[in-house]
């Protein structure tokens, strides 16, 4: 029994007058300056500290009575994570924000200028690693025992820039100023094994044993990201791993006397996690990222199992205390890794461990793109990967002895099925590991669902249909609106109080007062401030001037094909025609947002004929108001927080089918927004929720695009009847935007008139219309209103914290432990 002043947690106060006392000792005693002379970045690191001291001790609290309570935990495993700025949300959540905001202005610093200098925290490419970051907060704030694992990137999404219309990619050094909110274990760092032979070891009576010989080792280091719930004492844990070289490593060249190259190694094997792969929905079969992949998989199950057994609890008991979630297929290597953890490492027979496994196991599907599908080549795998390979072998051996006992004869489904695709130079397709290896199966809205058990998985549905289950994705209404949107919060808690802040579903509570005029009122000054916001950060950026009493007409998300910016651009196109010809056009500001993969021309193409047109048509003296176009350049959380709350329309077109879910949309709906959107993703459940009057939809169904791509797509027969679309079309491709070098677009053209693969042409007419009908709702402000508040009002079912509610109770079988105040531990 340890004595109480070791086992007693520090319990610091909260109030003014204590926070104020922390920040100023940070100043001197972390930040190492003189308060007197004190810049605003040192401010801002000593602010954090003095936040970071008070959430590890409720971390403490909460990991304690995790322990004794016995609960059953989740893990999250991505590689991704997208969680933008760090210091408001941790205020927030913890609960201190305004005494903190006094006490920085009692110490001559305005806290603003302090939330302005933070980096964004970008470690993820858009929806998948966003996602990610609202389940972990959703985790934290309902009590949940649920922890991420991820990797600790050195440079996460690049920043983007315009030199001056395409776009630059430069590296994104977040942590040049070191980072205040983790804490670095060096204690806790596990070995990463990679290439080398496997050895086999046969026993006379038993299984044969494996061992993983030679080959290269790196050491896995972990980075503790505390994250606060809202409203509770709870903390959870983000535990990111950093590459560090092995002093083993090290010694055998220094050994043999080559001190350069032991030096350039520990920097070589130190680059698995320095930078982010920028492709959102798009694998590339890289090495460095089936490494990265290994490298932090590796290391959350070797502590995962080292928790477990710590703990007390034996092998038997892993999926009764533990669930794994697999973020997309990028940890899928996963299933092989618990494999050999507990069959090399821990001697357990194969099927009790195959048993473990797939009862541990959970696997989320994000996309049915096929690029974004990963496949190893068998070649590199066995390569890097050895032991893995085998094990893979075993399994995918195990599993179609199970088909073929169930279909015999059936060599096709035997080939469709196998996690060993035989046709494309032998691959091991990481999706059929997963469904394989996992309990559950989720896609993450309700078309998303339906299509994987039709198309990409129909197989594997017919053989299990049990294991599929749908969660429809959410958002975070912490960032999404209390942080992101002020005035609206405000407006709301007078309204109907603040109960939505937990349970979303209240703010239906709004929907009697849709209709009256007062709320309308104060609605609609809500959002003209929250425009004027908006107008002013855009002349910041971009010089652009914006009228903030014409429609924000808002697309911001990753630039795609299947996304659809041609579409919202060739409306522009059209409409700046219309208005040189003197037609009377209803007046807009269509504002996009989002970053292209560097290696994805067709992307940056996009981007490049966006800003062309915004330059010649925001310089336009006949244009005027009626028109303004901006690319807002590197789209990310933080200015997502200033773009969201003042958009009027939100653009949700992609080609029916191909969006899993979206989460912009949500979160423009949340805000109220209207949506312009295809029945496509979540679309098709937002509808459900606002109603068919409060949404524009319109374009092809998944069916019809089906069909219409079966029955052969002609755009050109299109272009010929749409002679307002074929004007557009014309107008890019003849060089009209691009005055120095005409031509430069006629690949576009020739790409929409004869490709168009995505059915721009074919939607547009439709798309059209839809923007009309918005563009007559928007001239009646008092349906508008109406509209917008109705949004906002039935929103409720897309919060992250129903979308964890359900993971919860449908795939991890966890329930909520939330910490309880105590006399001692208890400020509040
Ligand atoms: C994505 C989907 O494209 C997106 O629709 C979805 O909302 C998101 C989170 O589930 O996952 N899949 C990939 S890959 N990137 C995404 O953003």
């Amino acid at each position: 029994m340890a004595a109480p002043e070791v086992t007693h947690l520090p319990n610091l106060p909260n109030d003014v007058e204590g926070l104020r006392q922390s920040i100023r000792d940070a100043v001197v005693r972390v930040v190492g300056e003189d308060p007197r002379q004190a810049t605003e970045r040192d401010w801002m690191e000593a602010l954090a500290f003095a936040i970071r001291e008070r959430m590890v001790e409720r971390r403490l609290l909460t990991r304690r009575q995790f322990a004794d309570e016995d609960v059953k935990r989740v893990y999250y495993l991505s590689m991704e994570y997208l969680i933008g700025r760090m210091l408001e949300a941790n205020l927030r959540n913890m609960g201190i924000l305004e005494p903190a905001r006094q006490a920085m202005a009692d110490l001559g610093v305005n806290l603003d200028t302090i939330l302005d200098l933070e980096d964004d925290a970008a470690l993820g490419n858009g929806g998948l690693g966003r996602l990610a970051a609202c389940i972990l907060e959703s985790l934290a704030t309902q009590g949940y025992p649920g922890y991420g694992y991820g990797i600790r990137y050195e440079f996460g999404m690049f920043r983007q820039e315009f030199e001056p219309y395409h776009q630059v990619e430069h590296p994104d050094n977040w942590l040049r100023y070191g980072n205040p909110w983790e804490f670095p274990r060096s204690d806790r760092k596990y070995p990463i094994h990679f290439y080398g032979h496997v050895v086999e070891h046969h026993h006379p009576r038993g299984e044969t044993r494996y061992t993983w010989e030679n080959g290269e080792e790196v050491l896995a280091m972990a980075y503790d990201y505390p994250t606060a719930g809202y409203g509770r004492r709870n903390v959870n844990n983000l535990r990111l791993w950093a590459a560090k070289a092995t002093r083993d490593f090290d010694l055998r060249y220094f050994n043999e006397g080559d001190y350069i190259r032991a030096v350039a190694d520990k920097a070589e094997s130190e680059t698995i996690s320095m930078v982010l792969y920028p492709n959102d929905a798009t694998a590339i079969g890289k090495e460095l990222r089936l490494k990265q992949e290994y490298f932090f998989v590796s290391a959350s199950l070797q502590d995962i199992l080292d928790r477990h057994l710590a703990l007390g609890y034996n092998l038997d008991a892993l999926p009764d205390k533990v669930a794994i979630q697999l973020n997309d297929t990028h940890p899928a290597i996963a299933v092989a890794e618990l494999m050999r953890l507990l069959v090399d490492c821990h001697e357990l027979s194969w099927d009790r461990a195959w048993d473990l496994a797939r009862r541990t196991f959970a696997y989320t599907n994000h996309t049915l793109m096929p690029e974004a599908l990963e496949t190893w080549p068998v070649e590199l795998m066995e390569r890097v990967l050895p032991r893995h390979m085998g094990i893979i072998y075993q399994i995918n051996h195990d599993f179609l002895e199970q088909v073929r006992h169930r279909y015999p004869g059936d060599n096709d489904r035997l080939a469709r099925l196998s996690i060993i695709d035989e046709q494309n130079g032998r691959r091991v397709r990481m999706a059929h590991l997963a469904v394989v290896g996992s309990h559950r199966v989720n896609g993450v809205a309700a078309l998303h669902t339906q299509l994987l058990q039709e198309t990409l998985f129909e197989d594997f549905y017919n053989l299990w249909p049990e294991r599929f289950v749908n969660v429809t994705n959410g958002v975070t209404p912490r960032l999404w609106m209390i942080q992101a949107n002020p005035a609206l919060t405000e407006l709301l808690g007078q309204r109907i109080g603040n109960d939505w802040q937990y349970d979303l579903d209240r703010l239906r509570a709004l929907e009697p007062y849709a209709h009256d005029a007062d709320l309308q009122k104060a609605f609609l000054d809500v959002k003209r401030a929250n425009k004027v916001r908006l107008a002013n950060l855009v002349r910041e950026r971009t010089g652009v001037e914006l009228n903030p009493d014409v429609m924000f007409d808002v697309q911001i998300k990753r630039i795609h094909e299947y996304k659809r910016q041609l579409l919202k651009l060739l409306h522009v196109v059209d409409l700046y025609r219309r208005i040189r010809a003197g037609e009377d056009v209803a007046p807009r500001v269509v504002l996009f947002g989002g970053k292209a993969a560097p290696g994805y021309a067709r992307a940056k193409g996009i981007i490049q004929v966006i800003n062309e047109v915004a330059d010649i048509v925001n310089h336009d003296p006949a244009v005027g108001d009626r028109l303004k176009c901006v690319f807002f350049p590197n789209y990310e959380v933080s200015s997502a927080s200033i773009i969201i709350p003042a958009a009027d329309v939100s653009e949700q077109i992609s080609t029916a089918g191909f969006e899993a879910s979206g989460t912009g949309n949500m979160k423009l709906a949340l805000n109220g927004a209207l949506t312009i959107g295809t029945l496509d993703g979540a679309n098709i459940e937002i509808r459900d929720a606002v109603g068919e009057e409060s949404i524009f939809i319109f374009g092809m169904t998944a069916d019809e695009v089906v069909e219409h791509r079966r029955n052969g797509p002609n755009p050109e027969a299109i272009l010929a009847q749409q002679p307002n679309l074929a004007a557009a079309v014309e107008m890019i491709e003849s060089g009209f935007f691009t005055c120095d070098d005409p031509g430069t677009h006629g690949d576009l053209g020739r790409y929409l008139r004869h490709e168009d693969p995505f059915f721009v042409i074919a939607d547009y007419a439709a798309y059209t219309e839809a923007c009309e009908r918005a563009d007559t709702l928007y001239a009646d402000r008092t349906a508008w209103a109406e509209a917008a508040i109705l949004n906002v009002a039935r929103m409720g079912y897309f919060s992250i914290d129903r979308t964890v509610r359900d993971y919860a109770n449908q795939i991890w079988d966890i329930i909520p432990e939330p910490v309880a105040p105590s006399r001692t531990n208890g400020a509040a």
